[in-house]
């Protein structure tokens, strides 16, 4: 368990509190709790198993490390659950919508105790909810769109929420007597956004005792089913979980199937019937001989293909470009030389300049920009001009002591609304690097947002999460994207693809339309503490699974090129 997931808990029991009405005080401990955990650079769960007594770290006190010990050591923690059960479930759906935050839940539950999303969606467009205090039009029209979005969705996770318990389960499997082979397979294996449920396969000598051994999992929370060649459970998070025997003859044609996606199934079927060949989860067939399904090289090869990359199968032209000998060479973690965005104490990170250095330095970076936020997001402390000098005479000092990375001067600069930006141009001139964002008046129609943007690539160098989008919850803004991309190749802009795991944006599908438009990108971590750093390998899967090759990523390049591409005229 990683400490965003222990804070996760803390947060989401507060929420609850919140809503129940509990004093205030309770509540803000709860969230004290949460930012101290997500911002520490200690790890927890590794600090519980090592025996260390939590109570000497600051701001944790007896009840609060007895209640890590809980949750860190049964992945569960009981008051959360006890609230669960009190509070209706609808009330927390609630929660993930934009602008719904539980003191507004409550005002909603105590004036007409509504505890369903359909509920919720009548009020709203009776207009009964626009007469409670502080609801306003805007605020209605965003609970309606964040409704109609949680409904697409269904229940997703993040990619990155379910790659621990993922790996988790695969470990557990791989220990069994017997068993010889454990992959997960589809969505999951594409490295997609996010994940419906988990695919897992498993070559075994007796499925039965594997089956009883995997409904024993201990974060199984119900199972569903348990066949003869497949069992279905539910784990502790509600993910759902699909495991298959297969036969080691046809492993490859079962990985491949379950990896899918289906759309690229269809299209290989299809390729495949015009050779008078047919295909499926068993094997690849002419007539009634088995010709390929060991590997899934041997199942590309039977149709007239080569390996193809699980994260660019989503039939967006892969077959083709394979026809074409045209697959792009995909971008890898280790292709990557620094990390272009990250926050420090001078805004809203939780480590010092001098902290983020040194865990640059040990992850191999060659160089790193420290991009603390302007002025304008008040709220998260940004900068101001003088601060940020102050910022730069630290840099200095930094430099010196640290010769063997190259830090660089930048800020996270507020794109205004009328796409001006949030720092004059004497101030910008002394960056490095400028990373622009728009933080604020996502609603613009598509000409205006497009103007905005169109304004500010002349004086930044990286657009910093371009869609603006979370993940399941907003949609992100309008703009005509190929006609940023080709200013933005002309002026020397990266997009950025940010990889905190619930943004991740740029998505899969532009990150490929800036490719073929010329735009380069840079994968950033946004890291807000030193852990954080690690999100990077989440931008990389995007990257991926939008065909970003090595000489598209303007954070692969040797320092002398990267600076070149960074300077303005
Ligand atoms: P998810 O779970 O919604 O994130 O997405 P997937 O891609 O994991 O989809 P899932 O779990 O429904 O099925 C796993 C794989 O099985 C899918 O990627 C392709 C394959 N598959 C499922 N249903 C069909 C189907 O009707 N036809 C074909 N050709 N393949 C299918
Ligand atoms: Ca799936
Ligand atoms: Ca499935």
């Amino acid at each position: 368990m990683n400490n965003s997931e222990i804070a996760k808990i803390f947060s989401q029991t507060a929420d609850l509190l919140e809503i129940k009405g509990e004093n205030s005080f309770k509540v803000r401990a709860y969230r004290n709790a949460a930012r101290i955990i997500e911002n520490s650079s200690k790890d927890f769960e590794k600090l519980v198993r090592e025996g260390v007594d939590l109570t000497r770290l600051p701001g944790i006190g007896k009840d609060l490390s007895e209640y890590i010990k809980e949750i860190v050591l049964t992945h569960r923690f009981s008051k959360l659950e006890e609230l669960k059960k009190e509070i209706p479930s609808g009330l927390l759906e609630m929660l993930s919508i934009e602008g719904l935050g539980p003191k507004r839940i409550k005002q909603i539950y105590d004036a007409f105790g509504i505890t369903s999303l359909d509920e919720l969606k009548k009020y709203a467009q009776s207009g009964e909810l626009a007469k409670l205090k502080g609801f306003g039009p805007k605020l209605i029209e965003k609970i309606l769109k964040g409704i109609k979005q949680l409904k697409k969705a269904g229940i997703r996770f993040l990619w990155a929420e379910v790659e621990g318990i993922a790996n988790e389960l695969k470990e557990y499997l791989q220990k069994f007597d017997g068993v010889e082979i454990v992959e997960i397979a589809g969505s999951f294996r594409r490295k997609k956004e996010s994940v419906g449920d988990l695919d897992v396969l498993v070559i075994a000598k007796d499925y039965k005792k594997v089956s009883e051994y995997f409904i024993k999992f201990k974060r199984v929370k119900e199972v569903h089913s348990a066949g003869l060649t497949r069992s279905t459970v539910f784990l502790e998070n509600s993910l759902q979980v699909d495991l298959r025997a297969v036969s080691r003859e046809s492993y490859g044609a079962a990985l491949h199937y379950f990896t899918g996606s289906k759309a690229h199934n269809i299209k290989i079927r299809r390729l495949a019937i015009e050779k008078g060949l047919r295909v499926n989860e068993y094997g690849v067939y002419e007539g009634e001989r088995k010709i390929a399904g060991k590997s899934e090289d041997e199942v590309y090869k039977a149709v007239g293909l080569c390996y193809i990359e699980p994260e660019l199968r989503e039939n967006r032209g892969e077959i083709e470009a394979c026809l074409a000998g045209e697959l792009p060479k995909l971008v890898e973690l280790f292709d990557l030389r620094g990390d272009l965005h990250m926050h420090t104490i001078y805004s809203d990170g939780a480590c010092s300049i001098e902290e983020m250095v040194k865990r640059a330095i040990e992850l191999g970076y060659e160089y790193i920009a420290i991009t603390d936020h302007s002025k304008r997001l008040s709220v998260a402390n940004g900068l101001d001009e003088k601060r940020l000098l102050e910022q730069f005479d630290e840099i200095e000092r930094l430099k010196k002591k640290y010769p063997q990375i190259k830090i660089l001067k930048g800020a996270e600069v507020d794109i205004l609304e009328d796409g001006s930006l949030d720092f004059s141009d004497e101030v910008l001139k002394r960056l490095d690097i400028v990373v622009g964002a728009i933080h604020y008046k996502f609603n613009l129609d598509k000409k205006t947002q497009t103007k905005r943007i169109l304004r500010a690539l002349p004086k930044i160098n990286i657009l910093a999460h371009p869609l603006n989008r979370l993940i399941n919850k907003r949609e992100g803004i309008e703009a005509e994207w190929d006609e940023i991309f080709k200013m933005a190749k002309e002026l020397n802009v990266a997009m950025e693809i940010n990889s905190q795991p619930d943004r991740l944006d740029l998505n899969d599908i532009l990150s490929k339309r800036a490719k073929e438009i010329g735009c380069k990108v840079a994968i950033n971590s946004d890291a807000h503490n030193i852990k954080m750093f690690e999100f990077i390998r989440y931008g990389v899967n995007q990257a991926r699974r939008g065909w970003i090759e090595k000489e598209d990523v303007i954070n692969t390049f040797e320092f002398d090129r990267l600076s070149n591409f960074l300077k303005k005229i």
